[in-house]
């Protein structure tokens, strides 16, 4: 669907609109209700909110195709504060993807905020933030630190390409600009960038199971409990251990240790349905799954959900003396929880430890189960610590 609407607003920027950007641009413009930025749709209507969001998807969700997120019409942000240039720009630019315009560098910081561009065309000499500033800025923010900026400028002195290099920008192009050379130099950093992606969402996948790896999982877990210990809402923990997987192993060899693995892996990551909840793979025949805003119990009926699912796969398993077939045992933990005696802080090793030794419980009442951690008491606390069924 390549045909692009147009959407007029009386909230167009009178200085757009006397450039008759909407004549100039031969497609779709919609504009934002309140200054002087606008965006060109592509294909793509539905475009994603945030980078980090299509990161997360794409390591939560294996069975997302990760060809369609290649394929995504890729995000362009142009800003100069000559609103010809931006026309001259925009129809250039407008077979390359989804354009979004900007006349000053403060309107296309808060729209590269929103959303992240794939490349950021910006002119070196605004009245306000300049161009280097502007880099500089996107530079030291984590959310955009990794999109390509290039100078559009009218200076080709050194100092200036040297400055420009120094505030973070990928390429330069001289005003007047020349639509060949534009593409071109644009092309290369959206390749560049298609790349980098590529590669930053491989490092966080894991490479058996397709699910998110031990290394996201880390970070998630930090910025879950960060969160947490703002908020106060509670957070949820499960650790996941297949029962007695050596012995699977050991009998039917490691090529189907490993089919075993991602069945499982395939199996529980579709049972949490709230797009901030996380599955990843821990380690070796070790899972997690990381449940944000989540009580104990809703917690404890997932960790079932998990025990029940698992044993539905009926995956046979003659070396276990649990119905013969592959199960898991589950520990489940909650910070900020207003069960008493299950509330644990929010720190990633405090979660850890007591899903942990929830983990160790239920495998020490006989494997195939899951149980919740229960703080220990003044009294227990000689005793150790305390688990529920
Ligand atoms: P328990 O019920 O107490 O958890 O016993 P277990 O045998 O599952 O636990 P143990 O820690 O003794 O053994 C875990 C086994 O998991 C050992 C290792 O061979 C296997 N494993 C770990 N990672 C992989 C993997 O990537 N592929 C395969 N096939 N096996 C793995
Ligand atoms: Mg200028
Ligand atoms: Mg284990
Ligand atoms: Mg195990």
């Amino acid at each position: 669907m390549n045909e692009r609407r147009l959407v007029p607003s009386s909230d167009i920027d009178p200085c757009l609109k006397n450039h008759a950007l909407m004549a100039v641009v031969p497609t779709s413009v919609s504009f934002a209700p309140t200054d002087s930025t606008a965006t060109l749709h592509d294909q793509d209507p539905i475009r994603r909110r945030r980078t980090a969001t299509s990161l997360d998807n794409a390591v939560s969700q294996p069975s997302l195709d990760r060809g369609a997120l290649a394929e995504q019409s890729p995000s362009l942000l142009i800003i100069d504060d000559d609103p010809g240039i931006v026309q001259v720009l925009g129809r250039m630019l407008a077979g390359l993807g989804h354009l979004r315009f900007a006349l000053s560098s403060s309107d296309a910081l808060r729209l590269a905020r929103e959303d992240a561009p794939d490349v950021v065309l910006v002119d070196a000499e605004m009245p306000g933030i300049n161009g280097f500033e502007f880099c500089a800025q996107m530079k030291i923010d984590p959310y955009l630190a990794e999109v390509p900026v290039i100078f559009i400028t009218s200076h080709g002195d050194v100092e200036n390409e040297v400055a420009g290099f120094s505030a973070g920008a990928a390429d330069f192009i001289r005003k007047p600009p020349t639509a060949e050379v534009v593409v071109a130099r644009v092309r290369t950093q959206l390749r560049l960038k298609a790349l980098s992606d590529a590669l930053r969402r491989a490092a966080l996948v894991d490479g058996l199971t397709g699910i998110a790896n031990r290394r996201r999982f880390d970070e998630q877990l930090q910025t879950e409990c960060d969160r947490s210990m703002r908020s106060g809402d509670p957070l949820s923990l499960l650790m996941i251990d297949v029962d007695h997987f050596k012995r699977y192993n050991d009998h039917y060899g490691h090529p189907a240790g490993d089919s075993c693995l991602r069945a499982v892996a395939s199996a529980i990551q579709g049972l949490p349905n709230r797009p901030a909840d996380q599955v990843a793979r821990y380690g070796g025949e070790e899972f997690a799954m990381l449940l944000p805003d989540t009580e104990l119990a809703g917690a404890a009926h997932l960790a079932q959900r998990v025990v029940e699912t698992v044993a539905a796969l009926r995956i046979v398993h003659e070396g276990s003396p649990l119905n013969l077939v592959v199960t898991v045992s589950v520990g489940v933990a909650t910070a900020h929880s207003h069960v008493d005696g299950a509330n644990i802080p929010a720190s990633a090793q405090a979660l850890l430890g007591a899903a942990d030794q929830a983990l160790y419980a239920a495998k020490a009442a006989g494997r195939g189960r899951s149980l919740t951690y229960a703080a220990p008491t003044l009294t227990d606390e000689l005793a150790g610590p305390t688990c529920r069924a």
